[in-house]
């Protein structure tokens, strides 16, 4: 994908859907936030599974997963269960959210078949120590046939953004799913940063900062997990755990008559051909189905980013299988908060931040980091609203803030949604649709004559809506808003009768959040699909709800 896309904003991104729609389909407006088990205790298994690919493979595995005598509590309340669940084995496994300070004790449990031998987790830059198991090479480790280990963590200090993963045999063990996520919260609201459930609309922040620094506040946030799979692996490793399972160790073959030999597991690493590349455990268009999805039964978190103009968007992104993936954000660079739970500040400038802002973003094995994102318009020359001066623009006034924004500090009503279902689309104030928006393109606007709006000089023959638009995304028009079609082309909106748009009320603008590894979005080697997700900027009085 070009990304000269990020000079020409709405026009790439209306191409990329048409091409992205066409072939895969979009489902429609899901979002996300970020997803987990939370407390003080944790009793955590690993065990085998199924994952479910969309070419329709459903490939053996291993995960974490809760035990089945553990009942988890989720966050956000949201996800409360029955809509949260955690399986015995889940890929990526279970999100834990802890809170720093706090001494977080996780208990695992060895489930997974006979031969695979001992596993462990490794709890990357936390503090740990160990109680129970038997020795392995990075971590205390749960022996085969049910046997455990307790690991204490202690997270004075480490709010942010940590994996967790196998430290026994990770070639295999993480190959095979053994990888999760570990949230830190700060325990405390710094100065200026808002407390999470104290606006009147609801909240899926897990906090009000990602670090205890007043740079780190954020309004939405989204946790990306990557990883690779190599088919081939997965398949050695089940067609051993059959083999065993057929003739365990102290039986006789009932075929051949000979004694079955002890049980365990030799499957072969190298040469490693990944044909899978996921986000959260499924790839596209997968990824883009909500939260616990009953068609993704063990692959509850989806990724799915969905933001209003210059929200300040958490990324919390882990680098888990063995590859580094440079992803790339579309829309706007990234400012990297911290790694590894360490917050980067400037040198000589500690109220400031001193991470850089990058293009692609780089996840490293092991290696995770928190950054910044926002999307805001500016710079387009071009009316995002659809505003001209002809139409609308008397009751949408775009006043400049200190930095060139329509804000509160401007004078604009900031949206409010009714918390009352269905919540969709609630604010009532006009005034409120054009939010944040850039001044210095107000009233200008992408078409002097929209086609359609013939009484304005536009051309009066309409383009195919069949050549123009595919799918539930595309809105027709590369303005953000209800009635954006209306607005920016008179009486006749493409398409006509507005029978292919998204909800009219949402217009979303839609950008490519994707690997720079081409190679990466493919599925099998057909594109689109793996390491892709598509990021909708959607405007400040449509309601975006993380749960669907
Ligand atoms: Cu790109």
């Amino acid at each position: 994908m070009s990304d000269s896309n990020m000079k020409t904003l709405g026009a790439s991104a209306r191409g990329l859907l048409v091409v992205l729609a066409a072939l895969t389909g979009l489902a429609g407006t899901a979002s996300a936030s970020t997803p987990g088990i939370t407390g003080t205790s944790f009793a955590l298994v690993a065990n085998q599974t199924l994952s479910s690919q969309p070419d329709g493979t459903q490939l053996y595995s291993w995960g974490y997963g809760c035990a089945s005598t553990y009942t988890p509590a989720f966050l956000p309340a949201v996800f409360a269960a029955p809509v949260g669940f955690c399986r015995t084995a889940q890929l990526p496994g279970p999100t834990l959210i802890v809170r720093e300070g706090t001494t977080v004790t996780v208990t695992l449990t060895n489930n997974l078949p006979t031969g695979v031998g001992n596993t462990s987790i490794v709890f990357s830059g936390i503090p740990t120590s160990t109680t129970g198991g038997v020795a392995g090479l990075l971590a205390q480790e749960a022996a085969a046939g049910g046997g455990t280990v307790t690991y204490t963590l202690n997270t004075t200090g480490k709010a942010g953004t940590h994996s967790y993963y196998s430290g026994t045999q990770p070639d295999l063990q993480i190959e095979m799913g053994l990888y999760g996520a570990i949230v830190v919260l700060p325990n405390t609201v710094p100065a200026g940063c808002v407390a999470v459930g104290t606006t009147p609309n609801l909240d899926y922040r897990l906090a009000a900062s990602a670090y205890d620094h007043p740079a780190t506040c954020y309004d939405r946030e989204y946790l990306f997990q990557f990883a690779e799979i190599d088919p081939a692996i997965h398949a050695q490793a089940e067609a051993q755990v059959k083999a065993i399972a057929a003739c365990p160790a102290g039986t006789t073959n009932s075929v051949t008559g000979q004694p079955c030999p002890p049980a365990k597991l030799f499957v072969v690493t190298e040469p490693w051909h990944p044909r899978y590349y996921v986000i959260n455990g499924r790839s596209m268009p997968d990824d883009m189905d909500p939260d616990y999805a009953p068609n993704y039964p063990n692959q509850p978190y989806n990724g799915n980013p969905h933001m209003h103009p210059l929200e300040q968007v958490l990324l919390r992104v882990i680098g888990q299988g063995r590859w580094e993936h440079p992803f790339h954000e579309h829309a706007n660079h990234v400012r990297i908060l911290g790694r590894d739970g360490n917050l980067m500040l400037s040198q000589t400038d500690q109220t400031k931040l001193g991470g850089l802002m990058m293009f692609t973003t780089d996840t490293f094995p092991g290696q995770t980091f928190d950054g910044i994102f926002y999307w805001s318009g500016k710079g387009l020359n071009w009316d995002i609203y659809g505003h001209t001066p002809t139409v609308a623009a008397a009751t949408a006034p775009c006043i400049p803030d200190a930095n060139g924004f329509y804000t509160k500090s401007a004078g604009a009503v900031a949206p409010i949604f009714a918390m009352t279902a269905p919540f969709a689309i609630a604010n009532p104030t006009t005034a409120s649709i054009n939010y944040g928006e850039w001044c210095a393109d107000h009233n200008h606007p992408l078409e002097a004559n929209p086609v359609g709006a013939v009484a304005g000089g536009g051309a009066a023959t309409l383009p195919d809506p069949l050549v123009a638009t595919n799918g539930l995304w595309f809105n027709g028009t590369p303005y953000l808003g209800p009635d954006a079609t209306v607005r920016s082309r008179g009486p006749t909106p493409l398409p006509v009768g507005g029978a292919l748009q998204n909800p009219l009320a949402e217009s979303g603008i839609a950008f490519m959040w994707h690997s720079h590894n081409e190679r990466e979005i493919t599925t099998d080697d057909v594109f689109p699909g793996g390491m892709l997700m598509m990021m909708l900027v959607d405007p400040p009085v449509w309601y975006i709800d993380e749960t669907l």
